[in-house]
């Protein structure tokens, strides 16, 4: 699967379809600033205002965290999840479609606030795994949705996990390094689907 990044090319294509709203607002802002602007630079100034999201920046992230877990780095796992708070912050909605948006939208309020307890708790490893469970599976949907970012993928599984009731993780290697048991136990769990 490609790398999906909505932003700029996509603001380009639809710019007075989807976001006439920007426009207005950065033209009136500008207005304000300097009324000698022309069109031409509105229209620049409107585009670079738009961030673009990238599911690959989400992803890494998301990697990041579960690699620190796998190795019960508490911290390092608490620095990725607030990247991904960051990350889902600056997401500009304008610039996704109406059913990526849809998607977006069901998903992004669950994925921050997991992601922000994670953030908060670098000393209460156990605590961040709860969390975990959650934020995964909010990982795999936004990977169903918008693709995997351009590397290949693993969704895995740990029958130990969440109690006993087991829990998913979603993984860019093949071999079994299990984030919600660390080095305990870190192979246990099986891959259970291959996202390309
Ligand atoms: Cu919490």
């Amino acid at each position: 699967m490609k790398l999906i990044i909505f932003g700029l090319a996509l603001a380009a294509g639809t710019f007075t379809a989807c976001n006439g709203n920007s426009i207005t607002s950065v033209k009136q802002n500008d207005v304000a600033k300097d009324t000698n602007l022309t069109t031409q630079r509105v229209f620049v100034e409107a585009t670079q205002t738009i961030q673009t999201f990238s599911v690959k920046e989400i992803i890494a992230d998301y990697l990041q965290l579960k690699n620190a877990l796998a190795k019960d780095n508490g911290k390092d796992a608490s620095t990725a999840a607030n990247a991904i708070v960051a990350a889902l912050v600056k997401v500009d909605m304008k610039t996704l479609s109406g059913a990526q948006m849809k998607t977006f939208m069901d998903i992004a309020d669950d994925l921050k606030e997991n992601a922000e307890h994670i953030g908060a708790n670098a000393d209460k490893i156990a605590h961040q795994r709860e969390h975990f469970i959650l934020l995964s599976k909010d990982i795999a949907d936004l990977v169903k949705t918008f693709g995997n970012g351009g590397q290949t993928l693993y969704k895995d599984f740990c029958p130990m996990a969440n109690n006993g009731k087991g829990a998913i993780w979603i993984s860019e290697i093949k071999e079994i390094k299990n984030p919600y048991l660390g080095k305990a136990m870190p192979t246990c769990g099986s891959v259970k689907e291959t996202i390309q």
